[in-house]
């Protein structure tokens, strides 16, 4: 029998009206659970709870939150092997990156519960005599907190762990792919002394139960991380109700490789960065800008790293790349590979499907040489493919590379302080890395882009409080 995954409402574990399956991508024989469907009354319920926590739990002591967040943190970071395989079971990236993402999640919550404790205001003189001015900030609210698929233990953590540090109560639906990992994170949380009502988990469909929560006039801010599509009809929805909201939505970052980089260095980002975590990540390196001079050895050198790269079972030791995610992911990359050929981009190696022991959605990783106006060069596709743009010089090649309406990250590897220096200064991104993979962040700075990538206040690190708070300004004449 599989595990039965409920939803969490008001400090109690309920059933859904129906259930759904968890499918693990590795091995399609394999159900990793059954979770419980939460509909629109669920979510209003679970609303209701949130709102009616939300005066107790923000006048609880900073050291309470801090003592809660911690336990959160201490528990994750124990289990992060069994996390990890549990993630690695139910999204597909390898073992060691899914106990690395839960390592993180759990660093998240210990770094939060130091938060708690470091809310801090200012007190200033007041233009008048004899008043003074406070400025605090306070909790927003019930947030209601949407997740994706592709980091579906960090990306809760850095959402939900900012929220109940800064003292608001919390509706967290994660994505239908991963409710195993969200269920698991609920566990944990449900565990650590958090009062009914102040955390709940709904389980369900974007549709139904994201929809009401994005509704809903009970919550007053909405984090969210997924496409750019749902991303736009939250802004549209939120604003017409003028909820506080933040999105993280795609991206299509570049990686400059100039002539004068330490070539094995740059082709290890561009392969860590492309196709790790089978490319499912907002911060994948999809296009690589490559100087002429470099060009034709660098294609080399990278299409001989990633024909011996093994795409497997996300389980099996020695696995580089895991399984896309499911059928619908695949089919998105599979029919970007089409794309690619029919626009004239020509393919250097990949994108085959393979057939494994198990049955499960593998593909090989992909490489073409692209030109910046084709559409695999623009759309983010969001699995193992990547493009190659060639530029004439490093000026060229930052042209290129803010060519884009996305502006998440974007990454340069070079030996010259000059343009690594220009590249900081110049790179229309919320984040720049100079000789690193552009995915891969740490976890207590923020995290977020420009353009169309990101809408509302960063993620993570001290700048969570601006999301997360809201800034009251009080007079006192004495
Ligand atoms: O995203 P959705 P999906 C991109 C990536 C991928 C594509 C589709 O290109 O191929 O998005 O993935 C909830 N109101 N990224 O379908 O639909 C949904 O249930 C409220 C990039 O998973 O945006 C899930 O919890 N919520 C990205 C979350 O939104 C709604 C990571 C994201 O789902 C909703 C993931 C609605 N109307 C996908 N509809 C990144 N940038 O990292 C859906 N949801």
């Amino acid at each position: 029998m599989a595990q039965l995954f409920k939803n969490y409402i008001n400090g109690r574990w309920e059933n859904g009206v129906t259930t759904g399956v968890s499918e693990n991508p590795s091995d399609l024989d394999d159900v990793v659970g059954e979770y419980a469907r939460a509909d629109s009354n669920h979510t209003e319920a679970a609303i209701r709870a949130a709102a009616s926590a939300c005066d107790a739990w923000a006048h609880t002591t900073p050291q309470r939150r801090a003592d809660v967040l911690d336990q959160i943190g201490s528990e994750v970071l124990v289990r992060k092997e069994e996390l990890g395989q549990l993630l690695a079971r139910e999204e597909g990236k390898t073992l060691p990156e899914a106990v690395a993402e839960a390592g993180r999640a759990g660093n998240i919550f210990k770094y939060f519960a130091g938060e708690s404790l470091r809310s801090a205001g200012e007190r200033l003189a007041s233009v008048r005599p004899g008043v003074d001015v406070e400025v605090s900030r306070e909790p927003v609210g019930v947030v209601g907190i949407i997740a994706p698929w592709n980091f579906p233990l960090a990306i809760p953590a850095w959402k939900i762990a900012p929220a109940l540090a800064h003292g608001n109560c919390v509706v967290f639906k994660p994505a239908e792919l991963v409710p195993g990992c969200g269920w698991a994170l609920a566990d944990i949380i449900s565990r650590a002394g958090v009062p009914a009502g102040v955390f709940n988990l709904l389980m369900g469909s974007g549709r139904q139960v994201g929809q009401a929560m994005v509704d809903s006039p009970l919550v007053d801010a909405i984090s969210f991380t997924g496409s750019v599509a749902t991303g736009e009809q939250i802004l549209r929805a939120t604003a017409a109700r003028r909820a506080k909201v933040q999105l993280e939505m795609g991206g299509k970052n570049p990686l400059i490789v100039l002539a004068d980089a330490d070539l094995e260095q740059a082709v290890e980002c561009a392969l860590q960065g492309s196709f790790f975590s089978t490319g499912q990540r907002c911060t994948a390196s999809s296009r690589l800008i490559v100087e002429a001079g470099v060009h034709d050895r660098f294609v080399a050198r990278l299409r001989e790293r990633m024909l011996a790269l093994r795409v497997g079972h996300a389980l099996t030791r020695g696995t580089d790349i895991g399984p896309v995610v499911n059928r619908s992911q695949l089919e998105q990359n599979q029919s970007y590979i089409e794309i690619g050929r029919n626009e004239g981009a020509e393919h250097v190696v990949g994108g085959d499907l393979l057939s494994r022991e198990t049955r499960g959605h593998f593909m090989s990783p992909a490489l073409f040489l692209a030109q910046p106006q084709h559409r695999i060069a623009r759309e983010e596709i969001f699995g193992p493919v990547a493009c190659v743009l060639k530029a004439d010089s490093y000026e060229h090649a930052l042209t290129l590379a803010n060519d884009t309406p996305f502006g998440l990250c974007a990454g340069l590897c070079t030996t010259s302080l000059k343009h690594a220096t220009h590249f900081k200064r110049n790179a229309k991104v919320g984040m720049a890395m100079v000789n690193l993979p552009t995915a891969g962040v740490d976890y207590h700075v923020p995290f977020g882009g420009r353009k169309g990538s990101s809408h509302g206040p960063r993620e993570q690190g001290r700048y969570a409080a601006e999301f997360y708070t809201t800034v009251k300004t009080a007079y006192t004449f004495a």
